[in-house]
């Protein structure tokens, strides 16, 4: 390759993939959910590939950006943000009014973080593009690797045993409805990828319930660090009694409760540690949550925070502030664990382990899907993300979209499958 190597052609497809009843403060998992997998090729035929979020506001941004990147520098992509944004102030976006909307399960709601999850999925696809041209790793493009695997923890999830609807896609993993059945799940997550360390899904039941449940897996785990994440369900006195609860039990609270001023206000009463994905999730909100040291961790997800480079970005910002960073997930396939382990390979202080769905999901569009062992996946030094495209099962999970009218996650909309009358739930909830 050469520095005059271009994007000779780009392809963005939207895909269905299938998803668990995996329960949360707003609902329950649809049985099919959307991603982007974007692929650019270069002129001398190289091919990279990315994933993003597939939901109809992304994907008519990577639709609209996708053609303008044909006959730009493999090599350009420090000004992606502007030229992803200029794309979509073309298209009209729905779902975004620019408020902060606290209880959603991914913080703000913004035309910036749309943009930024945009920007990833081609960021992405770039990089690896440009390691296959190269022959290095994604990790060596980002810098160099610093450690050899990337340690996860197991994601648990109070779940149904199936979806309400037969004929909806199914697994083996049964009910979680109670600490045993987290517990039991615990177990399975141990014996089939080695998990050390677990987060437990909360919002779902009274928090006495989850307490209770992080109690149990203390019991069944005494050595592996616990974590419990209502995504702010909780009002702040329910959160200091919950961390009261789990003082020297949890390793860290995830966002207990809704907002930095709220999170400000647990945090100057507990000795546990706040993590968050939701009140920092873009760099304007970390000046107001490290001032007011409402929380000690951040959870980067590279999708929304705008890449691998940006990721690195936000691990100098903690390092600066004495903060600890981890990586926080959305359900995702394979192209996302690659490039969310090579950038985690990359940055020194990693101190917990980060989360993943990717053991829930039953299909992927790499060929090879990622084996856990140990709790961790390797980190791979073959050239770019070190994973090929299925191009058959992305067909048929583009088929699959094709098909369907599914073309946003509604959590909600899931839950009223079962409970016509159920809403969202006002915060806080208890
Ligand atoms: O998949 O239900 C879920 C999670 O609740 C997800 O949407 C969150 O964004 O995993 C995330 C979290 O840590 O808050
Ligand atoms: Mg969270």
């Amino acid at each position: 390759m050469s520095e005059s190597t271009r994007i000779a052609e780009v392809r963005v497809t939207p895909i269905l993939i299938s998803d668990p009843p995996l329960l949360n403060v707003q609902g329950v998992h649809q049985p099919y959910t959307p991603r982007t997998i974007i692929e650019v090729v270069t002129d001398n035929g190289v091919s990279g590939i990315g994933e993003t979020y597939g939901d109809t506001d992304y994907l008519k941004i990577a639709q609209a950006f996708g053609p303008k990147l044909v006959g730009q520098p493999l090599t350009a992509r420090n000004d992606l943000f502007a030229r992803v944004s200029a794309a979509a102030a073309e298209v009209d976006i729905a779902q975004i009014d620019n408020t902060v909307v606290a209880e959603g399960l991914r913080g703000a709601r913004t035309e910036v973080k749309l943009v930024h999850s945009v920007v990833s999925g081609f960021e992405v696809a770039l990089l690896d593009a440009l390691g296959h041209e190269t022959g290095l790793p994604v990790h060596a493009l980002l810098g160099g690797k610093v450690r050899d695997r990337v340690e996860y923890s197991g994601y648990l999830f109070y779940r149904w045993a199936e979806h309400p609807v037969a004929g909806e896609p199914q697994d083996d993993w049964g009910a979680a409805l109670d600490p045993a059945g987290v517990v039991e799940q615990a177990r399975r997550f141990a014996d089939r990828y080695g998990f050390k360390s677990f987060k437990l899904k909360g919002g779902a039941f009274a928090p006495e319930q989850e307490v209770a449940a992080i109690h149990a897996l203390h019991e069944a785990f005494p050595d592996a660090p616990l974590r419990l994440d209502p995504n702010g369900a909780w009002s702040v006195q329910t959160s200091l009694e919950v961390a009261a609860a789990l003082e020297g039990v949890a390793e860290y609270l995830e966002d207990p409760t809704a907002g930095t001023g709220q999170m400000a206000q647990v945090a100057a009463k507990t000795s546990l540690p706040l993590a968050t994905n939701m009140c920092v999730t873009a760099i304007d909100e970390v000046p107001a949550a490290f001032t007011s040291d409402a929380v000690q961790v951040v959870l980067s997800d590279h999708h929304y925070w705008g890449g691998l480079r940006a990721t690195q970005d936000l691990a100098a910002v903690c390092r600066t502030y004495g903060k600890q960073l981890s990586m926080h997930s959305n359900t995702h396939l394979g192209i996302s664990l690659a490039a969310m382990t090579h950038v985690a390979a990359t940055i020194p202080e990693l101190y917990y382990a980060c989360d993943t769905h990717r053991p829930w999901q039953t299909e992927d569009v790499i060929t090879v899907p990622h084996t856990f062992t140990d709790g961790a996946v390797d980190v791979t030094d073959t050239p770019g993300l070190g994973v090929e495209l299925d191009r058959e099962s992305l067909a048929a999970l583009h088929r699959r979209w094709l098909d369907s009218d599914v073309r946003d996650r509604d959590d909600a909309a899931a839950m009223r499958r079962v409970h016509p009358d159920w809403t969202a739930p006002a915060f806080p909830v208890w």
